[in-house]
């Protein structure tokens, strides 16, 4: 049976099926760069585990959305004096386009309010 992650572009980005710009991985954790960026400088951080969403990883596994906030900071202090933007997209009516929960990270630069 096909598993809702056989189909997914970020399951498959993670696995490196498809190509993508790493910024940094662990155990748990992959950042890349996003294909289509709003700030100088833009990351996706995902789980390396499939969730749909962050409501979803917050019920599932508190403990890998926290870690995902300390690589996002992690990100901006390398990249921007720890000052970051921290988006996550849930549901299609939200902009969410992608269905595998990432943190949309946009620092290297001062932001528009
Ligand atoms: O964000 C989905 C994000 O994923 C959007 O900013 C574009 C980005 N994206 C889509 N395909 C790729 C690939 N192949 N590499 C890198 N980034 C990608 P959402 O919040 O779901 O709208």
């Amino acid at each position: 049976m096909m598993s809702e992650s056989d189909d997914c572009l970020f399951c498959k980005i993670i696995a490196g099926q498809i190509p993508s710009s790493k910024v940094y991985e662990d155990e748990t954790t992959y950042a890349f760069n996003d294909i289509d960026p709003k700030a100088k400088v833009h990351v996706l951080v995902v789980p390396k585990k499939h969730y749909a969403n962050v409501a979803e990883l917050a019920a599932a596994d508190p403990a890998e959305l926290a870690h995902i906030v300390s690589v996002a900071q992690g990100i901006a202090d390398h990249e921007f004096h720890g000052a970051y933007r921290l988006v996550f997209n849930t549901g299609l009516d939200a902009g969410q386009t992608v269905f595998h929960v990432h943190a949309h990270v946009m620092t290297g630069e001062k932001l528009d309010e």
